[in-house]
């Protein structure tokens, strides 16, 4: 056994052509230690966990060692096992094989963690007999995202740990936690600055420097049932979830023999499942997204951004880009125009705070300038407008910009309709010109669009990459049409849902049915939410200029009527005491219209209307892609998902529509 050199790889270092051993043993005096170097995250393939028995194998063997240590070189600790293989059937050794030998061995291992120790790597400590984490280590189950379970002994092992409650609450949702809040809830022993030193100082020990933690009460009766209403409630129709807190019952309820069988039993189910099957794709889609963006030659990170306009939107983008470190100088039309948007960051971060998204407001706020002259702005390599959503007002503002600002100064537009182009051609050099159109609102949403002009230069793309990269949001590229890729997809869907309505459905039973789906919300109630008037307002200019056929929607019948959403009380729904009801107004209001067009109303199912809905969103990508707009069918699933809660676990429009074919 070579001693152990501590070797680290480089941050991002990714294995060589030549074959190294992704596990080696090493030792310490009379410590063993097994070190896995499987860049880039360490993940339990077939070949590390052949690697890891055999190093086990070997570390038992030798009798002058009396404990080891289980480390990780690089970035991270075992962010889990390896999902490229999940497509393919489990190969042996399996992680269970791997996890109770580490359990059942003479020698007292202690996992040495630092970075993220998730899914199968959390399962591997936990067969450990002791686990000693960094500060910044961050832990957690995340295979119900992957529409899975832990599958080798996780659920069991966590549980006679941290008791049923805390254990229900980490593999129900996935969440991580860092390493001060694993301390105190029991799933690990020890922080320490170098996890190695200080696991290697136990382990020789034999493990007795571990101190025994008192075993978790059971549960009151009643949690499970509470539980399970909480965990249904949020799976939306996602099973692994369910699936997760059966398992976690089993463990806390059952033989733990009869529990491990049965978890594995779950997990191997759950792998196979369409729903699973999906989740691995998004996961490798938003990996993959916004690939052109990754082409382009890096640009240094932004140490200030500009934003021109301080209202609803303008301010958001500002609390997004403060609150990722970043300076922010944001213009205003005058002082009390300023005053306002200073306000609305203010509460915005004030409502980060109280997410824990920030710590303090202070801190952050103070990053912030607002001023009233475009001149102010010659500091920012990036500026981003966020004004009126009106073509002379930005098509000005662009002039302006293009005469105070350095050549070299990229300029964004915020436009969610407006043509970019039109606007690019405002300046005398339209390749500094991109598109950055966020979500509302801008600091929660995590995507955003970068819109590409034909004439869009590397540098100008760099920095919108930049942009996203510090915000930390999926950045997906688009090319330009009216409402990019996602608004553009809804249209088509809020097209398919009116026809529905004229035909014969009524609003509540297509909402239920694309809840049913698995949506967040249906998009009648959404467009209640965000107001029917904005949406008419631009049917009403685009009719103006020819865009649209001047033929009246249901919607408009609504907006003429005043009933203009949440905001009057009623749209297409009432709202008594907050409450959403169905409304016979809007009723008939439908009914009248359909009389008008003459037709004669059908029932339809949910199916029905949720195939029909779904077969519209498919036909509009398709044309999207067909025309160049985006840039793979993956990154269409991506906006859909990220950015308009269309079900997670059902892979996307694209991916339904291809898997269908
Ligand atoms: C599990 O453990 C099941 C067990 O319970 C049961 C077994 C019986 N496998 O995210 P990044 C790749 S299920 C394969 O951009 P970051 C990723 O595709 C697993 N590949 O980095 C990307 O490749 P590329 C439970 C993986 O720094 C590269 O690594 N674990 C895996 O932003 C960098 O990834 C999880 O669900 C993997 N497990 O974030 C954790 N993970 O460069 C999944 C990553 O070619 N991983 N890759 O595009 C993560 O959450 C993040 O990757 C992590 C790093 C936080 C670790």
């Amino acid at each position: 056994i070579a001693p152990d050199t501590g070797r680290r790889a480089a941050e991002g270092e990714r294995r060589s052509e030549v074959a190294e051993p992704t596990v080696t043993l090493s030792r310490s005096g009379s410590v063993g230690v097994i070190t896995i170097d499987n860049p880039p995250v360490n993940a339990l393939s077939q070949e590390v966990r052949i690697g890891l028995l055999s190093a086990l194998e070997q570390a038992e063997l030798d009798p002058t060692l009396v404990g080891g240590v289980l480390r990780c070189a690089g970035r991270t600790f075992v962010a889990g096992a390896d999902i490229t293989e999940m497509d393919a059937p489990p190969s042996e050794p399996t992680l269970p094989t791997v996890a109770d030998a580490f359990e059942r061995s003479r020698l007292c291992w202690v996992a040495a963690m630092h970075g993220t120790a998730l899914g199968g790597g959390l399962e591997l400590a936990l067969a450990c007999c002791g686990r000693v984490a960094e500060p910044g280590t961050r832990v957690g189950m995340p295979e119900v995202t992957l529409g899975i379970i832990p599958g080798a002994g996780g659920t069991v092992r966590l549980t006679s740990l941290i008791g049923a409650e805390a254990a229900a609450r980490l593999v129900t949702t996935g969440k991580q936690i860092d390493a001060v809040e694993s301390r105190q809830i029991g799933l690990i022993d020890v922080i320490a600055e170098d996890a190695h030193a200080a696991s290697l100082e136990i382990a020789g020990s034999g493990g007795r420097a571990i101190e025994t933690s008192p075993t978790p009460r059971a549960p009151k009766p009643e949690f499970w049932d509470q539980e399970s209403i909480r965990v249904r409630e949020k799976a939306r129709g996602q099973e692994s979830p369910i699936e997760a807190l059966a398992a976690i019952r089993e463990a806390a309820t059952l033989p733990r023999a009869e529990a491990l069988q049965a978890e594995r039993r779950r997990f191997l189910r759950l792998r196979e499942s369409e729903q699973a099957k999906a989740l691995r794709h998004v996961f490798f889609a938003e990996r993959k997204a916004g690939a052109s963006l990754r082409n382009v030659p890096k640009a240094a990170d932004l140490q200030r951004v500009g934003v021109v306009g301080g209202g609803t939107m303008g301010s958001s983008i500002a609390t997004a880009v403060l609150i990722s470190g970043t300076a922010v100088t944001l213009v205003e039309q005058d002082d009390a125009a300023t005053a306002r948007a200073r306000n609305l960051i203010e509460t915005n971060l004030k409502a980060s705070a109280k997410r824990g998204v920030i710590s303090s407001v202070e801190p952050v706020l103070a990053r912030l300038s607002v001023c009233t002259a475009l001149s102010d702005l010659e500091e920012c390599p990036l500026v981003i407008e966020a004004v009126f959503e009106d073509m002379a007002i930005k098509t000005a503002l662009f002039k302006a910009l293009d005469d105070v600002l350095p050549a070299t100064a990229v300029l964004a537009t915020n436009t969610s309709y407006l043509d970019v182009r039109e606007l690019a051609r405002s300046v005398r050099d339209p390749s500094r010109v991109l598109g950055l159109h966020f979500f509302a609102p801008a600091h929660v949403m995590k995507l955003l669009e970068v819109v590409r002009l034909p004439q869009t230069s590397d540098p100008a793309l760099a920095a919108g990459s930049a942009l996203a990269r510090q915000l930390r949001k999926t950045a997906v590229v688009t090319g330009v049409c009216e409402g990019f890729i996602g608004n553009r997809i809804m249209a088509a869907y809020r097209r398919n849902a009116e026809e529905m309505l004229l035909r014969g459905a009524q609003p509540e039973t297509i909402d239920a049915a694309m809840r049913d789906y698995g949506f967040a919300a249906g998009i009648f109630e959404t467009q209640d939410l965000s107001g029917l008037d904005i949406a008419w307002a631009m049917r009403k200019r685009r009719r103006l200029e020819g865009k649209d056929p001047a033929i009246a929607t249901i919607s408009d019948a609504l907006c003429e009527v005043e009933r203009l959403g949440r905001k009057t009380m009623g749209g297409w729904y009432d709202y008594v005491d907050g409450r959403q009801v169905s409304s016979p107004e809007t009723a008939r209001l439908i009914a009248e219209f359909r009389d008008g067009a003459g037709i004669t109303p059908r029932v339809y199912t949910a199916a029905e209307i949720v195939n029909s809905i779904l077969a519209a969103m498919s036909r509009e990508a398709e044309a999207i892609l067909r025309e160049g707009i985006a840039e793979g069918p993956d990154d269409i699933d991506v906006v859909m998902i990220v950015g308009f809660g269309f079900p997670r676990y059902r892979g996307g429009p694209m991916y339904i529509a291809r898997k269908a074919q």
